[in-house]
């Protein structure tokens, strides 16, 4: 943390000697496109841009609309929900006579949508795809990914997948549930085939952008930036990105043979064939259960940034958050039994899969510690990231927890299938990485559009967020633990009361987000311009200006501790933050530096 007096002594010397500041190099905005002459210059541009800011940029949009349209199913199901009787959604049906079977199948639908396309077309793809892809590179200090072609095809490739995907739900529909569960997806005659289809290009989109961090990361860090000077962000994406290589051609191979089942009959998850369905839920959560990892490392990345800045002091335990989120990578790999614990699994393996699973609980709660600790007797700020970071640090805690009751083998053959598993992952999904998503982006906003926000308004959007979700998906653990099965349209009076706090609770989460997306698009068309370094931040992102230029930085950037705000003030006549050149003359090292600046 800075004294006050020092802080004092830095804002005297910057105004004595304005070359005692870290100049922030000037250049034309990568979002500007110099020299177009028409707007198909500029879409074209856009198009065949090679820039991962700006690919960056398509897939904030591309994720935002799959997240709406997500979202609009989740009202559907919240609106059936309302009373006990299926009677709403019988216009999304395509099979049944009678309005009650007609309002169960186009429930069915609604949920199935809804899961499916925030699971694989936003959750997964959204803090990779989005800031990953803007911030990897220039945390790195460097002007690009390593391979910029690619980047651009793998969100090609999600746009080809989501078509694909959201063509079929909306022709035939889908009624399978996001998992595609056998036997039911080898028999029903919704469109499973051009559903499976686009989640296995989506595959490769996210196998493309994991191989291309893992090759950026390990090749393209700047002289001084050793593993362990990393920035948080990039051990979380790093892990991200091996789950993504290793795991996912697990989910593409099992989608094949569940397409090839169904055109061929081969027979691997029939019985009638010699086959077995619970195959299917094995070779299914191989991927799933190492894919919740893919959603929820890159939360975890991004607090692990936000906290320190926003409390002004070092990372507590960094190497401990570093390995935790290669320990939670490999760990993840091995627990993927406990979905199987009510399918057929031998005790035995139960047991095993119950115990492996309490394992990977340590090095999340390892995280927790941390940046817990990190806030003690920091001076904290409470500004909008910090809040959605405090709000991840409670939602993620109870979903974490919760989690262990359902990986407690007789506590689950109780609570599995019911809407406690419901909230156990909402608070997961949706209260961790979703928050920790909207964390990032108020973070990182001023750098990426060069515009502030306004601060009241989105903090407001934060606390409707975190009350709306809270009043949403907790009676859902209440509803859970008295018996209330998930995926049905109907339910005994008794729910109701439950039933109603939850869809109120949507209204408020709705509004919550609306009023951010409203604060955000303000700020886009009247905000104010942003410093290049408003919260005093240590990564290399904030040298760059704001916006950044084509090519982020110059020259590559020194590198020292992120972690270390004492030659940061903060200067009243630019409303942000200030690095203060060390006097190298004089010997002075910036606080902690350990090795000599790099010439570059
Ligand atoms: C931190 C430790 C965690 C533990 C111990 C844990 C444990 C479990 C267990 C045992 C189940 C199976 C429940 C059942 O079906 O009866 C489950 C379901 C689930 N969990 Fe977790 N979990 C953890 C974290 C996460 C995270 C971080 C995510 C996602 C970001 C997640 C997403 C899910 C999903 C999506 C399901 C249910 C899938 C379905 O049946 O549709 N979990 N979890
Ligand atoms: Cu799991």
């Amino acid at each position: 943390m800075i004294s006050q007096s020092r802080e004092h002594t830095l804002l005297e010397t910057i105004h004595n000697d304005p070359s005692r500041r870290v100049p922030v190099p000037q250049g034309p905005s990568y979002l500007t496109t110099p020299g177009a002459e028409s707007i198909w210059d500029v879409v074209k541009s856009w198009a065949f841009t090679l820039d991962h800011k700006r690919i960056g940029v398509m897939y904030l949009v591309g994720i935002m609309t799959a997240f709406l349209l997500g979202g609009i199913m989740a009202g559907f199901v919240r609106m059936e929900l309302w009373d006990g009787q299926p009677n709403l959604l019988g216009f999304l049906a395509n099979d049944g006579e009678d309005p009650v079977t007609r309002a169960q199948d186009g429930y069915n639908q609604a949920f199935t949508l809804h899961g499916a396309i925030m699971t694989f077309l936003f959750i997964i793809p959204s803090i990779p795809g989005a800031l990953g892809n803007i911030f990897l590179p220039m945390m790195l200090g460097a002007k690009d990914v390593a391979f910029p072609r690619m980047n651009l095809c793998s969100f090609y490739l999600w746009c080809f997948g989501a078509l694909f995907f959201v063509g079929a739900l909306f022709t035939t529909g889908l009624d399978t549930g996001w998992t595609f569960y056998t036997p039911y997806s080898t028999s029903t005659n919704t469109a499973v085939i051009a559903a499976t289809m686009g989640v296995f290009i989506l595959g490769f989109s996210s196998i493309f952008t994991g191989l291309n961090f893992v090759v950026t990361v390990n090749t393209m860090r700047p002289k001084g930036m050793t593993w362990f000077k990393m920035p948080l962000f990039l051990w979380g994406i790093y892990s991200t990105a091996i789950i993504q290589i290793l795991a996912t051609p697990v989910l593409a191979i099992t989608l094949l043979l569940l397409i090839a089942e169904r055109t061929l009959g081969i027979g691997v998850f029939d019985p009638s064939r010699g086959g077995d369905p619970v195959l299917y839920q094995h070779f299914f959560w191989f991927y799933s259960h190492p894919a919740v990892y893919i959603m929820i490392l890159p939360g975890m990345a991004i607090i692990s940034e936000v906290i320190p800045v926003f409390c002004r002091k070092h990372i507590f335990g960094y190497m401990f958050i570093a390995y935790s989120s290669v320990a939670i990578a490999l760990l993840g790999f091995l627990v993927w039994g406990h979905h199987m614990f009510t399918s057929t699994e031998s005790p035995m393996a139960a047991v095993i899969f119950s115990a492996l699973t309490f394992s990977v609980s340590i090095p999340s709660a390892i995280k927790v510690f941390n940046w817990t600790a990190t806030m003690y007797k920091g001076s904290i700020v409470l500004k909008t990231p910090m809040l959605y970071a405090l709000s991840f640090l409670f939602l993620f805690t109870i979903g974490g927890l919760t989690g262990l009751f359902l990986g407690a083998l007789s506590v689950d053959v109780h609570l599995h299938d019911t809407y406690f598993v419901v909230a156990h992952f909402h608070y997961v999904m949706m209260g961790g990485t979703l928050i920790a998503f909207l964390a990032g982006l108020h973070y990182w906003w001023p750098k990426m559009f060069g515009k502030m926000y306004n601060e009241f308004f989105a903090s407001i959007a934060c606390l409707l967020v975190f009350v709306g979700f809270n009043l949403t998906f907790f009676p859902q653990f209440i509803l859970g633990t008295q018996g209330m099965p998930r995926r049905y349209a109907g339910y005994e009076p008794e729910f109701q009361s439950l039933h109603q706090m939850s869809t109120t609770g949507f209204v408020v989460l709705g509004c919550g987000l609306f009023l951010c997306l409203g604060v955000l698009i303000h700020s886009l068309l009247a905000g104010k311009k942003a410093p290049a370094n408003p919260w005093g931040s240590g990564t290399l992102e904030w040298k760059a200006c704001s916006p950044p230029t084509h090519h982020n930085f110059e020259t590559t950037p020194w590198v020292g501790d992120p972690y270390v705000y004492d030659d940061f003030v903060y200067d009243p006549e630019i409303e942000g933050y200030v690095e203060v050149l060390p006097d190298l003359a004089r010997g002075e090292v910036p606080a902690g530096a350990e090795s000599e600046p790099s010439e570059a």
